[in-house]
C-alpha cells in the first residue's frame, strides 16, 4: 500500500515534467527511426511555428542533428496539455519531415521553422517546414540584438 502511494507520487511528479526525458535517439539512427520520422504513429499533440537560427545541420554519418537555436515559445504545451511555454534554446529536431529541404541552408541562416510534438510516440518533435528568413532578420536570442 505504501508503495503503491509513492509510485503514484512519482508518476504524479514525472507528468509535472520532473523527470528528466529520455534521451531522444540511440547515437546511430537506425530504419525504425527513419520509418517513425516519416510515419508517426499517433496525430501531432500541437503544431509550433517559430524563429530560430541554424546551429547545426544534419551529417550523412548521423553524428550531428538539425540543431535550431529557437526563440521563445509562450503557447508551448507540456505533456499534459497545459501551457509551460519554452524558453529559447538551442535544441536538436531529429525528425525532418521528407518534404522539407535542408540542402539550401547553412549554419547562422535565420529561420522561421513549424514543428510538431508528439508526446506518445517517435520523433517527439518532427520539423515540417523551413523557410530562410532575411539574412538581417533581428531574432530575439540572447547573445543577439533585440
Ligand atoms: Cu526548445
Amino acid at each position: 500500500m505504501k508503495n503503491n502511494l509513492i509510485a503514484t507520487a512519482m508518476m504524479a511528479l514525472c507528468m509535472l515534467g520532473a523527470c528528466s526525458e529520455k534521451p531522444a535517439a540511440p547515437s546511430t539512427p537506425s530504419p525504425a527511426s527513419t520509418a517513425a520520422a516519416t510515419n508517426p504513429a499517433t496525430p501531432a499533440d500541437a503544431t509550433y511555428t517559430v524563429r530560430g537560427r541554424i546551429d547545426g545541420l544534419p551529417t550523412p554519418d548521423g553524428k550531428s542533428y538539425l540543431h535550431i537555436h529557437h526563440e521563445d515559445i509562450p503557447d508551448f504545451k507540456g505533456r499534459d496539455g497545459k501551457v509551460t511555454g519554452m524558453n529559447e534554446m538551442s535544441m536538436d529536431f531529429l525528425g525532418i519531415a521528407p518534404g522539407v529541404d535542408l540542402s539550401q541552408l547553412k549554419v547562422g541562416d535565420p529561420i522561421e521553422f513549424t514543428f510538431e510534438v508528439r508526446w506518445k510516440s517517435d520523433p517527439r518533435s518532427l520539423v515540417t517546414k523551413i523557410v530562410k528568413l532575411p539574412p538581417d532578420t533581428k531574432l530575439r536570442l540572447s547573445g543577439e540584438g533585440k
